[in-house]
């Protein structure tokens, strides 16, 4: 038995640029300076470490809460009208090839304690044997607990799962996990992934055997 294991935002479903929105807005509500390069540094990373990098300081408890709320509140605002035009190309396709092979089992791990309503609201949970998100983990990407927990939930040794994922954060997490890493997007920002491609329709299963084949997890 082999594991995949997806990143929701950035991977699955277009969801990054609604988090990037939410932060902008906030950025500029709190008049700091924040664009799509510094955004880069936030993926993937919890509600409350973007806060902390996007500001460069760490503020009081409560001032986090505050912020990290008003940024959740442009969000939930923004994804009101996902919908199905949202999912990432080859996504639908390469998660009903896998799930179609009984040699293989997929899981879904995302940082963000929205995931599950963004599943929900595009029927996609049906489509994994194991869910892990922010809301279940105590340390979040680049520390591999997501991973390891959602390893446990498939009952698969972690160098027998890919990752994919389209945050530094993320393929630093698959590393430390021991997994091998697939990322989605640009290769200055995803240094340390075994493959980089632009999006899930450059990937089919055979592919993702290749993979297990050619590369050695260290
Ligand atoms: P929330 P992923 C991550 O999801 C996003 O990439 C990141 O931008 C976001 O800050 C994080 O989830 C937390 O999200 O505020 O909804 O809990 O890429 O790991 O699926
Ligand atoms: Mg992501």
């Amino acid at each position: 038995m082999k594991g995949v294991i997806f990143d929701l935002d950035g991977v699955i479903v277009d969801t990054a640029k609604y988090h990037y929105r939410g932060w902008k807005r906030l950025a500029e509500h709190l008049k700091v300076e924040f664009n799509e390069k510094k955004n880069e540094a936030l993926k993937g990373l919890s509600r409350r470490d973007s806060l902390i990098a996007l500001l460069g300081y760490t503020p009081s408890e409560s001032r986090i809460r505050e912020w990290s709320d008003i940024k959740n509140q442009f969000y939930l605002e923004y994804i009101q009208e996902i919908n199905r035009e949202d999912i990432l190309p080859g996504s639908l396709r390469l998660l009903e090839e896998i799930r179609s092979v009984p040699d293989f089992k997929q899981a879904l791990a995302s940082s963000s304690r929205n995931a599950g309503t963004v599943l929900e609201k595009l029927n996609l949970a049906e489509y994994f044997d194991a869910v892990v998100d922010g809301n279940e983990v105590i340390k979040a990407k680049p520390d591999p607990e997501l991973f390891l927990k959602a390893a446990a939930k498939l009952n698969i040794k972690p160098e027998r799962i890919i990752v994919f994922e389209d945050a530094a954060s993320g393929i630093q997490a698959a590393g430390s996990a021991g997994m091998r890493a697939v990322g989605i997007g640009k290769l200055e920002n995803l240094s340390g992934a075994d493959l980089i491609v632009r999006d899930l329709s450059e990937i089919d299963l055979a592919k993702i055997k290749k993979l297990f084949i050619e590369t050695v997890v260290v």
